[in-house]
């Protein structure tokens, strides 16, 4: 069994969906930390949780990152939701030429114990990482875990990301979450799919199949 440690009952779904019954809600409220990428974000929840539930964790971190805004609000979308609202991010990305997005997941898994290192740290696209320590993430992001707890001994954890790219509109649909309404992909607000349908294209399903491939193995 695996605790999906989250607050936000949509993804729950959207995991068991996917993963059978592997999988319980942990509602653990981790304290994020403040960091421009989701996984550094994401292993550090990892870790504070693992340490609450004594058990194997996941925690998921996304994020919506509009191209014509450098990205923004990337892994402040929380914040910008409950504080701005979807809606008013659509009217913000209405003027600008170019209404493309990303939804973008880090899933990050601590049951800790350690993982022998792997050529591809959890799937996560090298092309993607701009620079990033890469040799950082293959220990489980210890070094940036290091910086802010000051702990040597940092649990390692493994990370996988997922990406869908997009289009931010008017809102449309009654299903999904958060954003999903102002988000399309091929036509279609991840809020007019039903689970199955986003899982199956969805940042997050993309992220949980890399984790189930690799978790089938342990
Ligand atoms: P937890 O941290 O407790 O898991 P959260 O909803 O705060 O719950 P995130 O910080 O990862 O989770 O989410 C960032 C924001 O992105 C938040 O406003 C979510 O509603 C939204 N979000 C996450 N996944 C989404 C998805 O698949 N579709 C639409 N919005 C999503």
């Amino acid at each position: 069994m695996l605790n999906f440690v989250t607050t936000n009952p949509g993804k729950v779904r959207e995991a068991t969906a996917y993963l059978d019954d592997e999988v319980v809600q942990f509602d653990f409220d981790y304290p994020e930390i403040q960091a421009d990428e989701l996984g550094p974000v994401a292993a550090h929840g990892a870790r504070e949780a693992y340490r609450a539930a004594d058990g194997p964790v996941i925690v998921d971190d996304a994020g919506l990152f509009i191209d014509a805004f450098d990205g923004f609000p990337g892994p402040y979308s929380s914040y910008v939701e409950n504080r701005v609202g979807i809606e008013r991010v659509w009217r913000l990305t209405e003027p600008e030429d170019d209404h493309s997005a990303a939804f973008k997941t880090v899933i990050a898994y601590c049951d800790g114990e350690g993982f022998a290192a792997t050529p591809d740290p959890g799937g996560i696209d090298r092309e993607e990482r701009r620079g990033q320590d890469l040799a950082a993430d293959e220990r489980g992001g210890a070094t940036m875990d290091t910086q802010v707890q000051g702990d040597e001994d940092a649990l390692p954890v493994k990370l996988f990301e997922g990406r869908v790219p997009g289009e931010i509109v008017a809102p449309r649909g009654e299903g999904g979450f958060g954003y999903d309404p102002i988000f399309e992909h091929d036509g279609t607000t991840f809020a007019e799919m039903s689970t199955d349908e986003k899982n199956a294209v969805s940042h997050r399903g993309r992220a949980l199949a890399k984790f189930s491939e690799w978790y089938a193995t342990r």
